[in-house]
C-alpha cells in the first residue's frame, strides 16, 4: 500500500456516498470563509481522517501490529501560499485560523528558516500544526539541502473529529498539517510512508509518547477496508476486508463523553503506560535472555516488548502463536509481583542506578508512579497480540467459521469476532487499567441489546467505544444507550447528534486542488 498520497479531483474520491452531501456543504463553507478571512481562494485543501481501532489496543508502541480503520470525520486544511508575506529577514510567515474561531483563536507566526519552536508545556491548538510543520521541514531539508527556505502560508482549518474522544483528532491534524506543508512547498507527490513516519515522530514533539497506529490509519486507509498496520521490520500497511456475513456486521462508535486529554493525564495514564511497557521489556529480557541485551528499536523509548520476543526466539523456528503463548507464561512466572515494582527493584535487575533509570525512561515525558505494574501491562500486551492475530486469521481465512452454521447464517463467524473484542475490553479494564466505569457501562448496555463485541477504542480512560453490531440490532442498541446512559447526562443538542455514529471504513489522507469558489 506504499505509494503517494492521492490528489483528488472530486469529493467523490474522498467520501463514501452517504457522506457526500453533508461534506460538500462543509467544504464549500470552508472555501467561502477562507476567502472572507484572507481575501482570496485557497489553492488546495489537505485532508486526513480520524480513525477507530477495531482491535489491537495499546500495543503499537510495543511495536506489535494493529487493525484500525479510517472514519469519515477528519481535519481539512484550506491552504494558500503567500508570495509576498513581508516577513522579517530570515523568517517566513504562517497564518493559522480555525472555523471554530471562539474555541480555537487565530494566530500569526514569524518563524526563522532554521527551526520551529514548540512549547509542549503550553496546551495550545496550533502546536499540532507546528509539529506537522517541523516534521515536514525536516524531510524537505533532507531532500533539498539545509538552506531550504519554506514558503509563507495562509491556512484555515475545519476539524470534525471530536478532541479527546479516542478517534485520533491529533493524528488527523498533524498528518493533514505535514501534508499541507509538503504540498505547499512543491512536493506534489508525497510518499505515504514518509508522511506517516514523520507524523509519528512529529506528534511526539507535542508531549505524548505516541505509537504509530493513528497516523498510519489516517494516511494509508482505503475506503471499504480495515488496515493491518505493522511496525517492524519497517512500517507497512495492508487492507483487510470483511467478508459478507448474515446478519450483516456494522461498526458503531459511541462516545462516553468522558473527556480524556492525554496531555493532561499523560503522567499517570498514557505516558506512564509507555514507560511501564518499556520497563517490563527491560526487566523481562534481563531475566529470560541474560547477557543478550535488547536491540534499540523504533519504540518511543527505544526498546520494546517486541524486542524481547526477537531476542528470546532469535534462533527458534517456533510458530509465532507458540512463541506468544510461551512469552505469556514467562511473564506469569517472571513478573510475579501483582502489587507492582519500585524503581529500586527494577534498576537492580536491569543493571542501572535509580538516577540512570529515571534519565533513561522517565525524562522525555514526566510520569508519576511509586510502583510500576509490569506484570499486568506485559500480560495485556502479549494476550492482545494473540487476539489481533486470531481476529486477522478469522477475517482472512473465514471459510470454516462462515460455514459453521446451517443455511445462510454466519452467527458463529460474527460471534468469534465479537468475543475477541469483548476479551480486549476485559483486558483493558483489568490488566491495562485504561477503561473507566462509563466505558464499561456503554459496553455492557450494548451487549445486552445485541452487540457481538463491545470495547473501548483508542487510548481509553474515557473517549469512544466501538461495537460490532448486527445491522438489524443497531436501532435497539442505540435505543438502549439513550435510555440507560445518554438520557442521564446533560448533553447539548450537538452532543446528542454526535453521540453515536455508524461508520463505514473511509479513505485516508488526500490533497484536493481547488479550482474556483466551490468544490465538486
Ligand atoms: P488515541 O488517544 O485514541 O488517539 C492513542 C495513541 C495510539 C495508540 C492508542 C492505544 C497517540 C497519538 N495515539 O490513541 O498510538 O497507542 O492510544 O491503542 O498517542
Amino acid at each position: 500500500m506504499a505509494g503517494t498520497v492521492p490528489v483528488a479531483t472530486s469529493l467523490k474520491d474522498i467520501y463514501t456516498d452517504d457522506a457526500l452531501a453533508e461534506q460538500t456543504g462543509r467544504w464549500d463553507r470552508l472555501l467561502k470563509e477562507f476567502k472572507t478571512n484572507y481575501g482570496r481562494n485557497p489553492q488546495f485543501v489537505s485532508r486526513s481522517p480520524g480513525r477507530v481501532n477495531i482491535i489491537g489496543e495499546h500495543i503499537d508502541y510495543s511495536l506489535y501490529s494493529v487493525l484500525p480503520m479510517a472514519i469519515t470525520a477528519d481535519v481539512i486544511l484550506a491552504v494558500a501560499v503567500i508570495e509576498n508575506a513581508h516577513a522579517s529577514e530570515g523568517h517566513y510567515k504562517i497564518k493559522v485560523a480555525n472555523v471554530q474561531s471562539a474555541k480555537f483563536p487565530a494566530h500569526e507566526f514569524e518563524i526563522p528558516y532554521g527551526s520551529v519552536d514548540i512549547d509542549a508545556t503550553v496546551h495550545e491548538w496550533t502546536n499540532y500544526f507546528k509539529s506537522g510543520l517541523r516534521g515536514a521541514l525536516a524531510l524537505l531539508r533532507k531532500q533539498h539541502g539545509t538552506d531550504f527556505k519554506p514558503k509563507s502560508l495562509e491556512i484555515l482549518m475545519d476539524g470534525s473529529v471530536p478532541a479527546g474522544g479516542g478517534l485520533s483528532s491529533s493524528a488527523a491534524f498533524v498528518s493533514a498539517s505535514a501534508l499541507a506543508v509538503m504540498y505547499a512547498n512543491g512536493e506534489t507527490s508525497v510518499d505515504k510512508t514518509a508522511l506517516t513516519e514523520l507524523a509519528i515522530v512529529s506528534e511526539r514533539a507535542v508531549g505524548v509518547n505516541s505509537g504509530g497506529m493513528d497516523q498510519s490509519a489516517s494516511v494509508f486507509s482505503l475506503r471499504g477496508s480495515a488496515l493491518y498496520v505493522s511496525f517492524v521490520p519497517s512500517l507497512t500497511a495492508r487492507p483487510v476486508y470483511f467478508p459478507a456475513s448474515n446478519p450483516e456486521l456494522t461498526f458503531v462508535i459511541a462516545q462516553s463523553f468522558v473527556v480524556s486529554d492525554k496531555h493532561v493525564t499523560g503522567p499517570v495514564c498514557y505516558n506512564l503506560r509507555v514507560v511501564e511497557c518499556s520497563l517490563a521489556a527491560a526487566y523481562l529480557n534481563a531475566i529470560i535472555s541474560k547477557g543478550h541485551p535488547l536491540p534499540a528499536d523504533s519504540g518511543p523509548l527505544g526498546i520494546s516488548l517486541h524486542g524481547v520476543q526477537d531476542v528470546y526466539f532469535k534462533d527458534s523456528n517456533k510458530p509465532v502463536s507458540e512463541q506468544l503463548s510461551e512469552l505469556i507464561s514467562l511473564v506469569g512466572s517472571t513478573l510475579t509481583k501483582e502489587e507492582g515494582y519500585t524503581r529500586e527493584e527494577i534498576a537492580e535487575v536491569i543493571g542501572l542506578t535509580v538516577p540512570e533509570l529515571n534519565e533513561r525512561f522517565t525524562s522525555t515525558f514526566p510520569v508519576r508512579a511509586e510502583k510500576f505494574m509490569l506484570r499486568q501491562r506485559a500480560l495485556h500486551v502479549y494476550t492482545e497480540v494473540v487476539r489481533v492475530l486470531q481476529f486477522l486469521s478469522i477475517l482472512e481465512d473465514p471459510k470454516s467459521h462462515l460455514d459453521a452454521d446451517s443455511g445462510s447464517s454466519t452467527e458463529t463467524f460474527n460471534c468469534k469476532l465479537g468475543d475477541l473484542m469483548n476479551e480486549t475490553q476485559d483486558s483493558c479494564r483489568d490488566f491495562y487499567q485504561c477503561s473507566c466505569s462509563e466505558l464499561d457501562q456503554l459496553c455492557a448496555i450494548a451487549r445486552r441489546a445485541g452487540s457481538y463485541g463491545s470495547r473501548l477504542t483508542g487510548a481509553g480512560w474515557g473517549g469512544c467505544s466501538v461495537h460490532l453490531v448486527p445491522a438489524d440490532r443497531v436501532e435497539a442498541v442505540k435505543k438502549a444507550w439513550e435510555t440507560e446512559y445518554y438520557s442521564k447526562l446533560n448533553l447539548t443538542e450537538e452532543q446528542k447528534a454526535g453521540a453515536v455514529v455508524v461508520s463505514k471504513p473511509g479513505s485516508g489522507s488526500a490533497v484536493y486542488v481547488v479550482d474556483g469558489d466551490t468544490v465538486i
